[in-house]
């Protein structure tokens, strides 16, 4: 084995990395002005339930994206499932299969079926050619995500929606901070859900937001947030409890007063990948359009193996060898995940793209939590693996259980 193969990790050299480089490592924000929040939470001693913090938030959401109501809630989960209630969504809604499952799950959770159609292999996101063949008479709604927060095809989905009487919603989990021409994600479809969960770039622990700029469904999603109370004692919606804290909304409210030095790191970041990256055959770093706004949160690296002399999973257990923790989302697939697995098992043959690209995909760390000088090692890492194919294949060989 040369001198150059020993230095992998995976070949018994040293790790890259003495602590773990995470994909999703949190963005903390400004600490001074995130403890004065504390603080002024602590001596209002006012938690939750719509306290001062959460109003404030929302006022400066709907001021960020341009919309007129913004909702917050305790996570993107219960956020989608509410808006899929208060917009009344029923029998049969189609999904990306290419997504994180909770879109589905949203949907599964209250007896609403999921059906998956397949992506555009350019974009990743839903292929409106491939909606249309999946409506049915039991179909109320196109249910599409902003994969890597690059904005679906808005205006096709918007004319199928229209054409064939469905509802459109956004899962926006990851497009916070994104736009789709002049328009912020936010406003597009009856609602958009974003994520506030620790691994997103603007975190609050835990946390997300609805938006519309519908009054009357953005009245029920509140009352359906807070268990339908319209004041006190007075119940007058089927509800839940989908509420933001007060902890949760100070620290949403301070990582979005840093938004723009999140948005500049991780673009910066996405440029050291970019130029590292350059020219590796059969590796190929998924774009930004430079003309629509991006958060750049995901970096994102598909790995044809046609061409590469190592596929996806081998450069991934090479990567974790370093103590880069690189993730596969979202492998394999939503409908390769139970319970849609066991209700749906041939749903693959409808989805060429998703089961083509899903065992490719590579998501690499990004964040403050990483820096230019981080990546050129990550990289470095590839593209030694990938001179020393050979070595790296026989060692997985020989510690694959038999
Ligand atoms: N729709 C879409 C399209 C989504 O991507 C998501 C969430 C949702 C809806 C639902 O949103 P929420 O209900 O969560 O608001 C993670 C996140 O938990 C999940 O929020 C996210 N998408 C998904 C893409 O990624 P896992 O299972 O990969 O999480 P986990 O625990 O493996 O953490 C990821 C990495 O981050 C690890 O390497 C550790 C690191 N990490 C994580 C946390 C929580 C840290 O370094 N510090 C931390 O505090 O799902």
């Amino acid at each position: 084995m040369s001198a150059d193969a020993r230095r992998l990790a995976l070949l018994g050299g040293e790790p890259l990395f003495a602590a773990t480089l995470h994909v999703g490592r949190p963005n903390i924000g400004d600490r001074t002005r995130l403890l004065q929040r504390f603080n002024d939470m602590l001596d209002r001693r006012w938690l939750s339930n719509n306290g001062p913090f959460v109003q404030e938030f929302e006022r400066a959401i709907e001021k960020y994206l341009g919309v007129r109501h913004a909702i917050c809630v305790c996570n993107a989960t219960i956020g989608l499932e509410i808006a899929i209630r208060a917009a009344d969504l029923k029998g049969e809604v189609i999904v990306p299969a290419y997504t994180f499952v909770a879109t589905a799950h949203a949907l599964q959770w209250q007896e609403i079926t999921p059906v998956f159609a397949d992506m555009d292999p350019a974009t990743h996101n839903l292929d409106p050619a491939r909606v249309e063949r999946h409506i049915t008479p039991r179909t109320t709604a196109i249910l599409g995500t902003h994969v890597w927060g690059r904005p679906c095809a808005v205006e096709p989905l918007q004319e199928i929606a229209k054409r064939r009487g469905l509802k459109l919603m956004f899962d926006a989990a990851h497009a916070f901070g994104c736009s789709d021409g002049a328009r912020m994600v936010g406003g597009f479809g009856l609602a958009e859900v974003f994520s506030f969960h620790a691994t997103k770039f603007l975190n609050s622990f835990e946390g997300g937001a609805i938006t519309t700029n519908d009054d009357a469904l953005a009245h029920r999603i509140r009352l359906m947030t807070n268990f339908g109370f319209a004041g006190f004692d007075n119940v007058i919606h089927i509800g839940t409890n989908g509420k933001m804290t007060e902890a949760s909304a100070l620290m949403g409210l301070t990582s979005l007063e840093g938004i723009d030095h999140l948005i500049s790191v991780n673009r910066a970041n996405y440029g050291v990948y970019r130029e590292n990256l350059a020219g590796i055959p059969g590796l190929s770093l998924i774009s930004y359009d430079p003309a629509v706004l991006n958060n750049y949160q995901y970096v994102v690296v598909e790995v044809d193996d046609s061409v590469t002399p190592l596929n996806r999973d081998e450069l991934v257990s090479v990567l974790h060898a370093e103590n880069v923790l690189a993730r596969k989302y979202f492998w394999p697939g939503v409908h390769r995940m139970e319970p849609y697995r066991s209700l749906f098992p041939h749903a693959g043959l409808l989805l060429p793209d998703t089961q083509r690209i899903a065992p490719r995909v590579i998501v690499l760390p990004t964040g403050t939590g990483v820096n230019g000088e981080d990546i050129a090692r990550v990289c470095g890492c590839i593209r030694l693996a990938l001179e020393n194919a050979t070595e790296v294949r026989q060692k997985l060989a020989s510690t694959r259980p038999a």
